[in-house]
């Protein structure tokens, strides 16, 4: 197939969005076979199917990589206690918040568990997203963790989206356990790792590094079991105080250190020698009314390559719209609508260590979106707005 005169946000290095004012995308067996100005398009096989496109703009599709898509039941009195005054953190501490995610979720069969996330997965489907990060954690024992997992997992059979899963065994403190935070590391979250891990159901660990969650040590013992293991961390750190978490991520080579309101300049420049990914998540900010945003311009000036993700989850960020969360990217944290979007592209599938997407690349993935519009910055710049024309996922349009 043969996209022609479009105009193509390639999200590759060197000029602005990489962008191509005329351009080509050939795709065959599913990958970017050849990317071009149009006028310099080698031509195709006589049978080949040549779509115009118009002017219309075309970019990576995108990926969201940082949800929690998937959980039991929902937090709305939650909302209302915390517009009654409550902080998230008092909520935390009264038993409510993560732990009654965790209860909902436990009574929540796999199957339910799938069914009741689809809409919210189809609500990022619709935004051009053809990959997504989902995180366990609403389990917080063995068979639940890994319930979370493969429910998770299940998605790719009901939905042309691809899945990375990220282990969350180390969310919050379950209420058996208040106290004996290290006893829960060795006892429940390390060996339901291990038993995810021998289902096959682990593309990363990840942890909450936090003073409501664990502190650095107990994320480190993790960390090296995960490292034992061969599976690459992330990790949400200093979202709402400065633990060291982001320095510990760099030091164990993380993928991307998420949240980060509360990182400095020491944490960035850590970071960008590690290589880790900043993940910011406009949408918990956002709903927490938290003030004090991450520190976008060290990230800028140490060269940490910045993602931007949903957080969808039930209490910190019922967001399901990517497109909004970039928006938001711009307007609380001041990016530009190119950083906006690069985020949830070309850096999003660095944070999941996806060499393959992201870009719109000879040989990568024939993941593209075709938008209604005339300019890349507008896909930040409206609100509740969605200029979708089609998703092509794996070479394959969603309408064709
Ligand atoms: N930080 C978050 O924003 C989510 N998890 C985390 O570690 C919140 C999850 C929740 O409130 O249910
Ligand atoms: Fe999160």
């Amino acid at each position: 197939m043969l996209l022609n005169d479009a105009k193509i946000a390639t999200m590759s290095k060197g000029k602005p969005y990489g962008l191509i004012e005329k351009g080509a995308i050939r795709i065959r067996d599913g990958r970017i076979s050849w990317i071009g100005e149009a006028r310099n398009a080698p031509s195709g096989p006589r049978d080949e199917i040549v779509r115009e496109l118009e002017g219309r703009v075309v970019t990576p599709a995108l990926i969201d990589c940082h949800t929690h898509i998937v959980y039991g039941g929902d937090r709305a009195r939650e909302f209302e206690l915390r517009l009654e005054g409550a902080t998230y953190e008092e909520i935390s501490r009264a038993g409510g918040g993560i732990a009654s995610t965790v209860s909902a979720t436990r009574a929540t069969s796999e199957q339910a568990l799938l069914k009741n996330c689809l809409p919210r997965v189809d609500s990022l489907i619709a935004e051009g997203v053809a990959t997504i990060e989902i995180k366990s954690g609403y389990g917080m024992d063995i068979q639940t963790e890994c319930a979370m997992l493969r429910a998770a997992r299940s998605i790719e059979s009901h939905r042309t989206v691809r899945v990375r899963t990220s282990f969350l065994g180390a969310h919050a403190i379950p209420p058996d356990y208040s106290g004996r935070e290290d006893a829960y590391i060795e006892k429940i979250c390390i060996p339901a790792l291990e038993t995810a891990h021998a289902e096959g159901l682990v593309d990363a660990v990840d942890g909450f590094c936090e003073r409501i969650a664990f502190a650095p040590g107990q994320i480190a013992r993790l960390f090296k079991r995960a490292g034992e293991l061969g599976i690459p961390v992330k990790l949400h750190a200093e979202q709402l105080s400065n633990l060291g978490g982001a320095k510990l991520a760099a030091r164990f080579g993380a993928m991307s250190a998420d949240h980060l309101e509360y990182a400095t300049d020491e944490d960035a420049e850590e970071m960008a020698r590690a290589g880790t990914v900043a993940v910011l998540l406009p949408g918990a900010f956002y709903t927490l009314r938290e003030t004090r945003p991450p520190p976008v311009e060290a990230f800028r000036r140490h060269g940490v390559d910045i993602a931007i993700a949903t957080d969808c989850n039930p209490g910190s960020s019922p967001l399901c719209s990517l497109l909004l969360a970039m928006n938001m990217a711009c307007t609380l944290f001041r990016m530009t609508p190119e950083e906006a979007l690069a985020g949830a592209t070309r850096n999003a599938a660095r944070a999941l260590g996806l060499s393959d997407s992201g870009r719109i690349a000879k040989g990568l993935r024939a993941d593209l979106a075709i938008w209604d519009i005339d300019h890349p910055a507008e896909l930040a710049y409206r609100i509740g707005y969605n200029p979708i024309c089609e998703r092509i996922f794996e070479g394959r349009c969603d309408a064709c």
